[in-house]
């Protein structure tokens, strides 16, 4: 399958560098601050902070059964809801695309993710690799009527004239445009097809050099702090907090490195069993549910030798330690909403854009030669290394399989919302919700109705459910035994 993957990278390589265009590009007209002109109505609206993971487990966060320590998301799970079944799409791009639009993501523009279209897809509508002209954004439709929109952190739908985050309906944003790069100042593209999106842009303008102390899951709650505390009026704002953690490669800062040396020291196997025990506790899984063992497709703990199972055990401490960094940076973006007396009013939604991730760096194509992944190295700048398969497989505990697949493992994602109305706790495990289904809840929630059309464009219409009526009315049914969807990726299918 590996060699598949590569064979198509190498194949979209060609047709990306022949026919992009990737300059900077004055802010548009459209992009001027709107007028709040709907003052009465914004009074009754929430505060929108929304919260995108990146490549995490089912079961990594401690509200999901997890080891690793998120106190901060633990505290919005416990004020707020739980939804147990959750899909997304396999991938980072298709996945984000869901949660922008509203719709499907063959219907707005990232049927695959870019550059993995085939030939027969490439720049096909659906698969144009940007969020086409079929779609007005939620930051879009958010600040039409009335919202500040802020975005921090990976795009990933777009690195087109037009198609970047401040093209796209956010007022004020620090992005990355592509899927991944290092987590510190040392901005490298994770192989030779991701060069043309590997770039930030601090609103309209191409950041050339990032601050020397650059840390991703840092710099990006600072930029949604500074956003938000610069606010002048009480219009509500729409904050977009996409963190790149705990994406590969696995950096992390030295004073972090050792913070959970020697609990994975024990194996998969063990760190499963305490997975499935707290989610058993958790009320997340049937008491008699047997424990996953696997694949088979990785090696077992006891048929590594003692250094394999240092190396192995570091993946995971370095892991763990990009998590929790994540999760005191959410304490931070709480804590700065507090302090301005808006978290009361505040929705918070936390999801995950897909499964853990099994690759190892090879999968990229990217000569590995420059980086030391000895294992003292592990986690810094220099080095690039990755969860891999058999960790990804505990990761996504008590499911199979991980990202890339439509198992379990790859499409089924921790999602928690909390905050202003929200009235119901605990944990939904009645309900199945898509990524689809956040923007039509937003409005729902919000009042507000996206139009047909937009600069021009005939819109399609959304095609997710609002769940608004779950999160405050016990019982709720967002869709009926009959009702399902759809989910497709490189050819893996899944109707749920
Ligand atoms: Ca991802």
């Amino acid at each position: 399958m590996k060699n598949a993957y590569l064979l198509l990278y190498l194949f979209c390589i060609g047709f990306l560098f022949t026919t992009s265009s990737c300059g900077n590009s004055k802010n548009e007209d459209e992009n001027e601050a709107k007028t709040n002109t709907n003052t009465s109505a914004n009074q009754n609206r929430p505060n929108i902070l929304f919260i995108v993971i990146d490549d995490l487990g089912y079961s990594d966060l401690s509200p999901f059964g997890g080891e690793i320590r998120t106190p901060n998301i633990q505290r919005l799970a416990d004020n707020g809801l739980i939804v147990q079944h959750c899909y997304t799409t396999p991938l980072c791009a298709p996945s984000r695309a869901m949660f922008m639009s509203g719709m499907d993501n063959h219907i707005s523009g990232i049927g695959t993710m870019s550059p993995y279209q085939a030939s027969s897809q490439y720049m096909q509508p659906g698969y144009e690799g940007y969020l086409n002209d079929r779609v007005m954004t939620l930051p879009e439709t958010l600040r039409e009527n009335g919202y500040h929109t802020y975005m921090s952190g990976k795009w990933h739908l777009g690195f087109e004239d037009g198609r970047r985050p401040f093209e796209e309906g956010f007022e004020r944003s620090f992005s990355f445009l592509g899927g991944g790069t290092s987590h510190f100042s040392n901005i490298f593209a994770l192989g030779p097809a991701e060069k043309i999106h590997t770039v930030y842009y601090d609103d309209s303008v191409v950041v050339e050099e990032l601050p020397d102390d650059f840390y991703s899951s840092d710099y990006y709650a600072d930029r949604m702090i500074q956003y938000i505390t610069e606010q002048q009026d009480d219009a509500p704002f729409f904050g977009y907090l996409a963190f790149t953690a705990p994406h590969d490669p696995l950096h992390v800062p030295t004073e972090w490195q050792d913070k959970y040396k020697g609990v994975y020291d024990k194996g998969y196997d063990h760190i499963r069993k305490v997975r499935m025990d707290n989610m058993k506790k958790l009320g997340l899984i049937a008491k008699d549910l047997p424990m996953n063992p696997g694949s088979g497709e990785f090696k077992k703990w006891n048929e590594l030798s003692a250094h394999e199972k240092k190396v192995e055990a570091r993946r995971m401490e370095l892991y763990a330690a990009l998590i929790e960094i994540m999760d005191l940076n959410i304490g931070r973006v709480l804590e700065a909403l507090q302090k301005e007396g808006k978290l009361d009013n505040t929705l918070v939604i936390l999801i995950g854009d897909n499964g853990s991730n099994p690759k190892d760096p090879s999968f990229y194509g990217k000569d590995l030669d420059p980086f030391d992944n000895s294992l003292e190295n592990m986690g810094n700048p220099d080095s690039f290394v990755s969860l891999e398969g058999a960790w990804a497989e505990v990761a996504a505990t008590p499911y199979s399989y991980f990202k890339t697949t439509t198992g379990e493992g790859g499409v089924r994602v921790p999602f928690i919302i909390s905050g202003s109305g929200v009235t119901l706790k605990g944990v939904d495990a009645t309900n199945k919700i898509l990524g689809t289904d956040i923007m039509p809840t937003l409005l729902d929630i919000t009042g507000i109705k996206r139009p047909d059309t937009f600069k021009n464009n005939k819109l399609a219409p959304m095609t997710g459910t609002s769940f608004n009526e779950m999160l405050s009315n016990k019982g709720s049914i967002v869709r009926d035994e009959k009702t399902g969807f759809g989910i497709e990726s490189l050819e893996n299918k899944a109707y749920l």
